[in-house]
């Protein structure tokens, strides 16, 4: 009877865990602006500020694929350079997807569980 019980919840934890995975691993191919990290459809001063305060634990990112705007595979500080340089200094443009909705491009752990982008 313990066994059976065990069995059971060894069952409906690893489906628990199949339902959870593809949530945690994002949507496969969603859409969204590279740099518009408050998916707001706009990339502004307000997006590098979003960066900051995700980096500082703020501030939530619902798409973390858009603040990574070096497209390097890593949320930090350059993320935010990179688009206040490009936004007042002159700086290259964010990778694509931008400066419209796109899928992503590269192959990274970061998650993109919503976006207004269609
Ligand atoms: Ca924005
Ligand atoms: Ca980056």
């Amino acid at each position: 009877m313990a066994d059976q019980k065990l069995v059971l919840f060894l069952g409906g934890f690893l489906a628990f865990v199949a339902f959870c995975a593809p949530l945690h691993a994002g949507i496969p191919g969603t859409n969204f602006i590279r740099g518009d990290a408050n998916d707001d459809d706009l990339v502004n001063l307000a997006d590098g500020i979003t960066i900051l305060n995700y980096l500082f634990g703020e501030e939530l990112v619902s798409c973390v694929n858009s603040a990574d705007v070096t497209d390097d595979a890593q949320i930090d500080i350059t993320d935010a350079i990179y688009l206040f340089s490009y936004q007042f200094l002159g700086g290259g443009p964010p990778p694509a997807p931008f400066p419209a909705c796109g899928p992503d491009q590269t192959d990274d752990p970061f998650e993109c569980l919503q976006s207004s982008c269609p």
